[in-house]
């Protein structure tokens, strides 16, 4: 073992320059070619990597030191064969250093350690900028990203795609720890590093700014609820994995409403209250069974569809918390009655905070009704791992030609988003059809 320093090589037009990071630290152990020092010009940055193998026994340059060729850069305990392929790398440097090939093996013996000047591992800020050690399959090209050669070899190995990772560093240059947390946005999001958003995989969209709304007028900062969380994430993903489309339609429940209003004015003393909802929920559930891919899931993959032949249907709640899908079970084989006391006492717990986790499972089909609140349509999202969801509106009395005349009808909006993957516009129009058929004359939900 000895003691050697090791210096700055030639470094062509490099002279008096900024080292922007030390890579290694004392008691390091260091292979032949790990690079030690990153160096940065106006036009371009490069890493000095070692010429030796050994352990670093004391540093020379910090972080903000200039250097040039000759400058000091590490003091090294080589080990015995290093040492001697150190002398022999004394060739001039523009030849390829003995010491990093079969010529280290070959060297014949040094009679003193000498001073070994590192050999160059350039990096153009414009350019490729491979690291050595980079794979020669990777096909991601980072020629316009800002980064050192480390930094773009530990984005290969991860690979993560430089060019959509946001620069924190002097002069935006991306750092380790930019790679790192662009992987962990990517992950967070389901998707794969490196791939495009071509590929579906990533949104590739840069994130969103944080902004300081307090520089326009005072403001206030209100924590998202548990449940905000959590349907955020899960709404945002289904989002961007579901190919939505939207068809809209609406029902002549002019009929319906009558019936249901009877209803209501003979269970008046018993307190219950029948809404258009539970009618609807029915009218799904004989869509499902006359359409059964809207009773579906993809698997994981995508390349299968399972189909169900149970009928749970979920149903949007709205709570001072945010958003709960509580699902009702078994809808075909319950009545009206039963199905309009299981959502009054679903929607209490929802509200109350005391649904459980299994009550909010096993959904086949969600309804998501705003028809007590307004609004003449809108696009809800699926809740994956369901293929389909109903948006419904406040039903409004409209003029309807009835082949003759106009008359007045109570209409009904209906918004089916579906996931096109599973489900061809076709099928989105003869469901909301046929909705409408069985709204537009409930005698048929008997048939
Ligand atoms: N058109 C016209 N009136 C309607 C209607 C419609 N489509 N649907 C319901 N109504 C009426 C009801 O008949 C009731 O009238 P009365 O008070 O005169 O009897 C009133 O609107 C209120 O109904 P409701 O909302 O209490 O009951 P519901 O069975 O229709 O809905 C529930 C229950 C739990 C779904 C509802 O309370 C709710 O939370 N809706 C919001 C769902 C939501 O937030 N969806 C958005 C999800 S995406 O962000």
């Amino acid at each position: 073992m000895a003691i050697q320093e090791v210096l700055v090589p030639d470094i062509g037009s490099f002279k008096d320059v900024e080292i922007i990071e030390v890579l290694v630290s004392v008691g390091d152990t260091i292979a032949v070619e790990d690079s030690l020092i990153t160096i940065e010009s106006d036009k371009s940055s490069m890493e000095i990597p070692s010429p030796v193998a050994g352990v670093i026994k004391e540093l020379k340059v910090k972080v903000g030191d200039r250097i040039s060729e000759g400058s000091l850069v590490v003091m090294m305990e080589v080990v015995e064969a290093a040492a001697g392929a150190a002398v022999a790398s004394q060739a001039p440097p523009s030849q390829p250093s003995p010491a990093r090939g079969e010529g280290a093996k070959t060297a014949s013996e040094p009679a003193k350690p000498a001073p070994v000047p590192a050999v160059l591992s350039p990096s153009p800020l414009a350019g490729e900028g491979l690291g050595k050690g980079a794979s020669s399959s990777s096909k991601l090209d980072f020629s316009k990203a800002y980064a050192t050669p480390s930094v773009r070899k530990f984005a290969r190995e991860l690979g993560a795609d430089l060019n959509k990772v946001t620069g924190s560093g002097r002069k935006g240059r991306i750092t380790q720890d930019d790679v790192k947390a662009y992987i962990k946005d990517v992950m967070s999001m389901g998707g794969v590093p490196g791939r495009s958003a071509a590929t579906g995989n990533t949104l590739g969209v840069a994130p969103m700014p944080d902004i300081d709304f307090s520089q326009w007028g005072a403001i206030e900062t209100v924590p998202l609820s548990r449940i905000n969380k959590l349907t955020g994430e899960f709404l945002h993903r289904n989002w961007v994995h579901i190919p939505h489309v939207t068809q809209f339609d609406q029902a002549d429940i002019t009929d319906l409403e009558t019936f249901r209003k009877q209803l209501n004015e003979e269970n008046a003393k018993s307190g219950m209250k029948i809404t258009p909802l539970v009618f609807i929920m029915k009218a799904v559930v004989a869509g499902l069974k006359a359409y059964p891919r809207f009773n579906s899931s993809l698997d994981a993959k995508g390349e299968n569809l399972i189909r169900k032949s149970y009928y749970n249907v979920g149903v949007a709640v709205d709570t001072p918390d945010g958003l709960v899908v509580p699902v009702f079970r078994d809808v075909d084989k319950k009545s009206i009655m039963q199905l309009s006391e299981e959502l009054k006492e679903m929607s209490a717990k929802a509200r109350d905070k005391k649904l459980k986790p299994a009550d909010m499972q096993g959904g086949c089909f969600s309804i998501s009704s705003l028809g007590g609140i307004g609004g003449t349509k809108f696009t809800p999202i699926v809740n994956a791992p369901e293929v389909a969801i109903l948006g419904v509106s406040k039903s409004d009395i409209q003029p309807v030609w009835n082949g003759k005349e106009f008359v007045p009808r109570l209409m009904l909006p209906l918004s089916l988003s579906y996931d096109h993957r599973v489900i061809d516009g076709a099928d989105g129009a003869r469901f909301t059809t046929y909705l409408a058929k069985m709204l537009g004359d409930i005698r048929r939900l008997l048939v």
